[in-house]
């Protein structure tokens, strides 16, 4: 898979003016990418013009990385104007959010470049699908696409890559040996890894310690089987202090938060208390208790949320025995 094929698309294309677009709640792997793919092709093609662009904004991380690095990313990206769309990071149009539609209905040629594997709806849309699920990233991809051409991102190119890798390896946790070999020739364009790290953690708002910590303080410890449960309370940054918790060392944690008649839930658990109950706290969890809530709840394995009414103590009683009876059936 190689970047020729990219090439030529845009080339029968004729295009003049390409669309990158990333998914919504635009992580640094897809941001960082669609920048080092522009960059790229405006050396390549320098007939072609191209903008960044996502239909539901980019993460508070990715905002916090731009300060460093000059993306500029269209939240509102004119569509129709596009002679070709290019998808980085991004492998169904549902991920689009709100430009989905505009953009199956567009008659450009739409080009796929992920690390997902390519679900069968896109690939019947697009004109050409780039899919490397064993890259590590789109960054990673990307940076591929510099190599095929004999060329050497700039150095914000390089730290962009850099930062994408990094990110969506989880700090090199789901690193292979060519993503170390990516890393070192990106040191030697002059990224400064020690340096690039720390703008991939989020400064932490006063109040949100304050809540993390008042969170803990509260927290009612429940041993169940051999897992702990911490269940807790605190009227802003649920889902930090859920998380906080697990750092802490609960296997699963539960914070509620009143405002008026509504009550939100965070849940989180470790990677482990998923696998080995086989409790899914987004289906198991977090939609029972949505519905009991009269409201609406649902997540991933390990991170869920819940919107409803009623009180914190009642939802959190409630909580407690869903995971009760979930235990009691694996
Ligand atoms: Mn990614």
């Amino acid at each position: 898979m190689s970047f020729t094929e990219v090439a030529t698309v845009l080339d029968e294309a004729r295009a003049r003016f390409v669309l990158l677009l990333c998914h919504h709640n635009a992580d640094p792997d897809a941001v960082c990418s669609a920048y080092a793919f522009q960059s790229l092709l405006a050396r390549c093609r320098p007939n072609m013009t191209s903008e960044i662009g996502t239909g539901q904004g980019i993460s508070r991380l990715s905002k916090h990385i731009l300060k460093h690095i000059p993306v500029t990313v269209n939240l509102q990206p004119d569509v129709e104007k596009a002679d070709a769309v290019v998808l980085l990071d991004t492998n169904t149009t549902q991920q689009l959010g709100h430009l989905a539609e505009r953009v199956t209905n567009s008659k450009a040629p739409i080009i796929v470049i992920d690390h997902h594997a390519a679900h069968p709806q896109t690939e019947q849309i697009a004109k050409l699908c780039i899919t490397t699920e064993d890259s590590s990233s789109t960054c990673e991809m990307v940076y591929n696409f510099y190599k095929q051409l004999n060329m050497k991102p700039g150095l914000n190119e390089a730290k962009a890559l850099f930062l994408g890798i990094t990110f969506d390896t989880r700090h090199f946790v789901l690193a292979n040996s060519s993503t170390f070999k990516t890393v070192s020739e990106l040191s030697d364009i002059g990224v400064n890894p020690q340096e690039e790290l720390s703008s991939l953690s989020l400064p932490m708002d006063f109040s949100e310690r304050v809540a993390r910590m008042k969170a803990c303080r509260r927290a009612k410890l429940i041993k169940m089987e051999n897992w702990i449960i911490a269940l807790s309370h605190v009227s802003a940054y649920q889902a930090s202090a859920a998380r906080a918790l697990v750092d802490l060392g609960a296997h699963m944690a539960a914070v509620a938060g009143q405002k008026n008649e509504k009550v939100e839930i965070s849940l989180r658990c470790t990677r482990d208390f998923n696998q080995v109950t086989g409790i899914h706290l987004g289906r198991d969890i977090a939609k029972p208790l949505g519905e009991f809530l009269q409201g609406m709840g649902g997540g991933h394995a390990t991170a869920a949320g819940v919107n409803g009414t009623g009180g914190v103590e009642k939802g959190l009683k409630r909580c407690l025995r869903l995971v009760k009876e979930n235990l009691s059936n694996h």
